[in-house]
């Protein structure tokens, strides 16, 4: 029996007074409300905590179901105990709280005294800080990468020109990891309305997180490492396809480049300057008075020769779509928009009028089918004419003045919500629309989506960018940090404006930013209206090669780039991972000098620098490493200051790697036919490298070539497995890099047969050549590199050395 109470004051849930073993966990009834455990295996379980007379099962966030059925649950005087294979969860009775304990009874984390209390309609749960325990996670938020003292507020906002410590931003990600005592758990709260985490901001004593209205619904997942945690929370909500492979090459963007004709020398210069490039991303000024779905008369006259001439160069195009529908009679998508039922009404059934770009609009409701079959049969008219890819903007909803009214209501799939559920979800239905119907028009080719506000598990149907950022050093690093973050979150394709949206980029900066940004897994140069030229050439010659030797070091670094997105695919780790998430427990990781070092894939350790400096203090975290461009070799967890002259950004390659690497080409669509494998001695590794045909979906049905490569370093052997799929490479021959081998000491014998070993001494890295021939004319190596190379075959290839 539920009692009534003061709905002025918080109160708890009260005593347990009833429960029941269910098929998939237990539901309890307390004093003040009720509650549901459910397993979704055996490291997962979900809490649900209500005062309404049934639990919600409606979730736009996750996709997976409760699936363990058998339980042992031990109703002790004092507890309830619910046993699974990898954890504990206790419950007691009086009053009701929830802890969780490793099999070997170790506190993982435990409810505060407050457990989970309502204030009016706010339920929030309150846990314990334990000693030592550090916070990482939220996705994109600002802060430091330890958010232990530190609160959040997720409620999607168009937030201009951010500071770096503002709040909210664009996204809502309420999924956090706690670790300590060599202990990592995650806790993701799959609630929309509006939500605030409080990570002992207020005192040393608790960490809550509360959602405004709806039920307290969370999710439990306890594993051994960072990795698996990230893991499970993208079995619980999503994982990525494979994006086009074009998508991970450079994209240019500006807003906004028009007409016709600037758009097209922008894409020549590209190749006539040597500088690779894939995308051409055109921002509002494509359109018609910025009404979606129209091209400008004037300035685009013929859309589809346009980008089939862009097609020929090599390039695929970006168009943004806003979700702001003018309001106006004539207009095809307004029309059928009213005919359709498809707007946000207020409650008394009339629209929602908001002011955009293309003057007062109305605004689809994408939780309706109804709009989103609206929105596809509009989108149509981009995939005629060539357009390969959407890019949704505004959706927070964003308008002049930013203030959504919040009574307005939505549809929730025929289940009608306010606004206030519907607002955090706005951005993630409509990039879910937008890839659901690019998907189905482009047939069996693959779109690339991006977006700007997004919700958990967005990573399904869309990258994310990390909005309108300023053009100075310390947002720089801050976009770093976000992006890892978001990886956290998992959303493996994130990225940043390279540059800065707001503002001038310093010669300086934009070199900086250029470098790193080759190291993030969605790579796009953007620029405001009315700032500088900030293409790769807009900063003077050195500048240029700057940007040239890195973009082009990317497009060779591609096999590696698509394996990684592959791993996304198959098990959500992110591409850009925080140290945090290899090195959990080394407590430098967190230092404020080393918060924004990051993994790009498990081999290569980024250290981003300021534009401003020319010395950097790096921390190495455990086990050997070298540096990128002359192989010095570093004992890891050591702290080393480095010269970091604007050519160079710290870049380390870990020890035992193995990865392969391409020849440089100018885009994604020319063909290489050589695997460039580079290894380094000094420990041992393996890594999945995946090829497929980059564009369509065969892969699912087996088109694709994994080969497992392995790299023994105590019996010197190097396995390329033998090929799984069927998609047959393109690669004609193997060429195997060897760094850190003492010279002449190796002989290379591949399948049996010796190979002559060529001794290359003309520079430590041979993707590097001619790295930089402004500074770096014939670089002394510190290391000896050894290349060898043999026909490519799909079986099994064994080297000795
Ligand atoms: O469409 C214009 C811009 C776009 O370039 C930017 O990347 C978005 O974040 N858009 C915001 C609209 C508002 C700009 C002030």
């Amino acid at each position: 029996m539920t009692k009534h109470f003061n709905s002025a004051l918080s109160h708890s849930l009260g005593d347990l007074t009833t429960w029941k073993q269910e098929k998939y966990g237990l539901t309890g009834d307390t004093t003040y409300g009720k509650f549901r455990i459910q397993l979704y295996n055996d490291n997962v379980v979900r809490i649900q905590i209500t005062r309404e007379a049934g639990f919600e099962d409606f979730s736009y966030a996750v996709e997976a179901t409760p699936s363990i059925e058998i339980l042992t649950i031990l109703d002790q005087s004092e507890n309830l105990v619910v046993k699974t294979p990898n954890f504990v969860l206790t419950i007691t009775k009086a009053p009701v709280r929830f802890s969780f304990y490793t099999i070997h009874d170790q506190l993982i984390n435990e409810d505060d005294t407050f457990g989970t209390s309502w204030n009016g309609e706010q339920v929030t749960t309150y846990k314990r800080i334990q000693e030592g325990e550090r916070f990482i996670g939220l996705g994109e938020k600002t802060g430091p990468l330890d958010r232990r003292g530190h609160g959040y507020e997720n409620y999607n906002t168009d937030n201009f020109a951010y500071s770096p410590n503002g709040d909210p931003l664009y996204c809502s990600f309420p999924f956090y990891i706690g670790a300590h005592h060599h202990l990592c758990y995650g806790i993701f709260l799959d609630n929309t309305y509006k939500s605030f985490f409080n990570f002992g901001a207020s005192n040393n004593r608790f960490t809550s997180f509360s959602a405004d209205a709806g039920e307290m619904n969370y999710y439990f997942i306890y594993d051994h490492s960072v990795a698996d945690i990230i893991k499970h929370y993208t079995h619980l909500t999503g994982r990525m396809e494979m994006p086009p492979l074009w998508s991970l090459g450079y994209q240019q963007c500006r807003y906004s480049y028009y007409p016709d004709k600037e758009v097209l020398s922008v894409a020549k210069t590209f190749r006539e300057k040597d500088i690779p490039a894939d995308v051409i991303v055109l921002d509002i000024h494509y359109m018609e008075s910025y009404k979606i779905f129209t091209w400008s008369k004037r300035d685009f006259p013929d859309p589809k020769k346009l980008l089939s001439e862009l097609k020929a160069l090599g390039f695929n195009v970006v168009v943004i779509c806003d979700p702001g529908i003018k309001i106006e009679e004539g207009y095809k998508a307004y029309e059928e928009g009213i005919r359709d039922d498809v707007f946000i009404k207020y409650p008394d059934g009339s629209y929602y009028a908001g002011q955009v770009w293309p003057g007062w609009c109305h605004f689809p409701d994408f939780t309706n089918p109804k709009a989103r079959k609206w929105w596809k049969d509009h989108l149509e008219d981009y995939f005629n004419v060539g357009v390969t890819g959407l890019w949704n903007d505004m959706n927070e909803i964003a308008t002049w003045g930013n203030m959504l009214p919040e009574n307005m209501e939505m549809d929730f799939e025929g289940n009608k919500s306010s606004i206030r559920r519907g607002r955090n979800i706005y951005g993630f239905q409509m990039a879910r629309s937008s890839y659901e119907a690019a998907k189905s028009l482009m047939k069996n080719k693959r779109p690339f989506n991006l977006t700007r506000s997004a919700f958990s598990g967005v990573q399904r149907y869309s990258a994310v960018w990390t909005g309108d950022n300023v053009a100075y050093d310390e947002h720089m690093l801050l976009g770093v940090r976000l992006v890892s973050s978001l990886g956290l979150a998992g959303v493996a394709f994130a990225g940043y404006d390279v540059g800065g949206f707001v503002g001038d980029a310093s010669t300086k900066l934009f070199a900086r930013w250029i470098s790193i940004g080759a190291f993030s897994p969605f790579f796009r140069g953007h620029s405001m209206i009315n700032s500088r030229d900030s293409e790769p050439w807009a900063y003077g010659e050195e500048v240029e090669q700057i940007s040239r030797n890195y973009i082009k070091f990317r497009y060779q670094l591609l096999p590696y780039i698509y394996s990684l997105f592959h791993e996304a695919s198959e098990t959500g780790m992110p591409v850009q991972r925080s140290l945090a998430v290899q090195y959990t427990h080394d407590y430098k990781v967190y230092n404020g000098l080393y918060q924004n070092q990051y993994l790009f894939g498990p081999y290569f350790l980024i250290a981003p620098v300021e534009s401003t400096k020319d010395l950097v203090k790096v921390y190495l975290p455990e086990g050997l490493w070298y540096y990128l461009y002359d192989g010095h070799k570093y004992t890891g967890q050591s702290e080393i200051i480095l010269d970091c002259p604007l050519h160079k950004l710290p870049v380390f390659v870990k020890a035992g790697a193995i990865f392969p690497m391409q020849p440089i080409t100018s885009h994604t669509g020319e063909a290489t036919h050589t695997i460039i494998l580079h290894i380094y001695a000094g420990d041992s590794s393996t890594f999945n490298f995946y090829e497929d045909d980059g564009v369509s979906y065969d892969y699912q049905k087996g088109n694709y070539a994994l080969r497992k490569l392995s790299h023994d370093h105590h019996s010197k052997r190097i396995i390329i497995s033998e090929v799984e799929g069927k998609f047959i490479s393109n690669a004609k021959r193997f060429k195997l890099v060897f760094h850190g081998l003492a010279a002449d000491t190796h002989r290379i014998i591949v399948n049996g047969n010796e190979l002559g070993l060529i001794r290359d001494i003309n520079t430590s890295f041979v993707a590097l050549e001619k790295f930089d021939p402004i500074h770096d004319p014939d670089p002394a190596p510190q290391q000896s590199v050894h290349t060898v190379d043999f026909d490519y075959v799909k079986e099994e290839i064994v080297i000795q050395f």
